[in-house]
């Protein structure tokens, strides 16, 4: 059933497997006595085993030809296993302080052995369902998008280098393909993946499927997805792909990552702050109404994108020399050009990313994968009330995105929802 030279592991049969790959071994430290194994993988695709010995640890990770939250019934290519593992090098050697090392691949074996992040180390949604306030986030976050995309860019490279890495991310077609159905097509019409909280949202969800307007902008950002190659993304920059302590914050699972728009992970990574917002009312109880919490969202918001802002502008800056293939620095002559470059550049990005905030929201409301942020809600009337004004906001931001000059604007317009 399965390719050849490959075989799906489990907690038992990983240790003799470990045993066969020295480069996991000496992550261990070489001593392989009362290893613990846990299979810990929360996410909807993939297995993740934590592996832990007495001297050194190591996270493993296994993609299966299929996903792993509906079953053997939809298929899906491992290869996405070799994807990841060029990202987390690319991304790990543009910004190694917020990627975690991989030690070791095995391509028919779809496996990954990278960096354990222990704890205190948590998942960045379930930090944000807490409650928790990371102050260095937007930091990090913005100096993690601005280095990984700007380097990858026109911006930076020439267009044959480019090209060439174009090519190359081509193969991950399948996790692309899956993206285009079930975030910029299914949650538009009927489809038997899709879910809601039902029977709170039913006119919600027609009305999405009634609204021209929002299919008019959801094909355009679908088509700018597909056709934009603009730089190395990581393709599923959601706050569960974010690994976080007080002072430090890790990117994983880059499985997604192909050549598309910059904007794709910006609005990943704002959509599902948004989201974290809307969600607090479900989670607020007599000891803490949440309204602190959620003005700390809300900065982390306008600071992202403002320290994003400044941070990819200045690598611009300091890189005019290197002369990109789209901005060559003979061509681009003066400074006023310079920033008349920058400006409408950074305007149209700040566009893009709104939209794809956007579309990321109402797919983790009405399509097939939702997130904890909402699930957590247990009781639904509450859940929906906070589902409902998350998709009233997102189809708002889709349609007049290109109204919006700044992020203070945006943060407006969600007190204003
Ligand atoms: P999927 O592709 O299935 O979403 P992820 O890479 O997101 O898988 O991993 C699933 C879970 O495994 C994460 O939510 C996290 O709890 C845990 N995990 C993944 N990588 C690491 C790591 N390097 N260190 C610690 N935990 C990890
Ligand atoms: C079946 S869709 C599963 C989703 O989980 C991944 O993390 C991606 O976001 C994908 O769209
Ligand atoms: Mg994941
Ligand atoms: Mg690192
Ligand atoms: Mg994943």
């Amino acid at each position: 059933k399965y390719p050849l030279g490959f075989k799906a592991l489990d907690e038992n049969s990983l240790v003799e497997y470990i045993k066969s790959a020295p480069q996991i071994v000496s992550a261990l430290g070489g001593d392989l006595n009362e290893l613990s194994i846990k299979e810990v993988g929360d996410g909807n695709l993939n297995f993740v085993y934590i592996v832990v010995g007495p001297s050194g640890s190591v996270v493993v990770k296994q993609a299966l030809p299929y996903i792993r939250c509906v079953g053997e019934s939809w298929p899906l290519s491992k290869e996405r296993a070799f994807f990841e593992m060029l990202t987390l090098k690319r991304h790990g050697a543009l910004c190694p302080t917020h990627v975690p090392e991989v030690y070791y691949f095995d391509r028919a074996m779809a496996i990954i052995a990278m960096r354990y992040l222990k704890p205190p180390y948590v998942i960045l949604r379930k930090g944000l369902i807490a409650g928790i306030e990371y102050p260095l986030l937007a930091q990090h976050m913005s100096e993690y998008m601005a280095r990984t995309l700007f380097f990858t860019s026109l911006l930076y490279c020439s267009a044959k280098d480019h090209r060439n890495s174009v090519a190359k991310f081509l193969g991950n077609v399948e996790q692309c393909g899956l993206t285009e159905l079930v975030v910029f097509s299914d949650p538009y019409r009927l489809s038997s993946s899709n879910r809601w909280s039902s029977p709170y949202l039913d006119t919600d969800v027609q009305s999405i499927r009634e609204d021209i307007h929002l299919k008019l902008e959801v094909a355009q950002l679908k088509s700018l997805f597909c056709e934009r190659a603009q730089a190395l993304i990581h393709g599923d920059l959601h706050t569960g792909s974010i690994m976080v302590t007080e002072n430090s914050t890790q990117v994983i699972d880059p499985e997604f990552s192909f050549y598309g728009p910059m904007g794709f992970d910006i609005g990943a990574l704002l959509g599902n702050f948004i989201l974290a917002y809307f969600a607090q009312d479900g989670h607020a109880d007599e000891s803490n109404d949440r309204q602190v919490y959620k003005q700390w969202i809300l900065n982390t918001i306008e600071d992202t994108w403002n320290l994003f802002h400044d941070k990819f502008v200045s690598l611009w800056n300091e890189n005019n020399h290197i002369s990109g293939e789209a901005y060559p620095a003979d061509v681009f002559n003066t400074p006023q050009l310079n920033i008349l470059a920058q400006n409408k550049y950074m305007q149209d990005l700040f566009h893009d990313s709104l939209g794809f905030a956007a579309a990321k929201m109402i797919r983790r409301i009405v399509g097939i994968a939702h997130v904890e942020d909402f699930e957590s809600i247990h009781n639904v009337q509450k859940r929906a009330y906070c589902e409902q004004r998350s998709l009233q906001f997102a189809k708002m931001l889709m349609k007049t995105r290109n109204k919006f000059e700044s992020a203070t604007q945006l943060v407006s317009a969600i007190l204003q929802t």
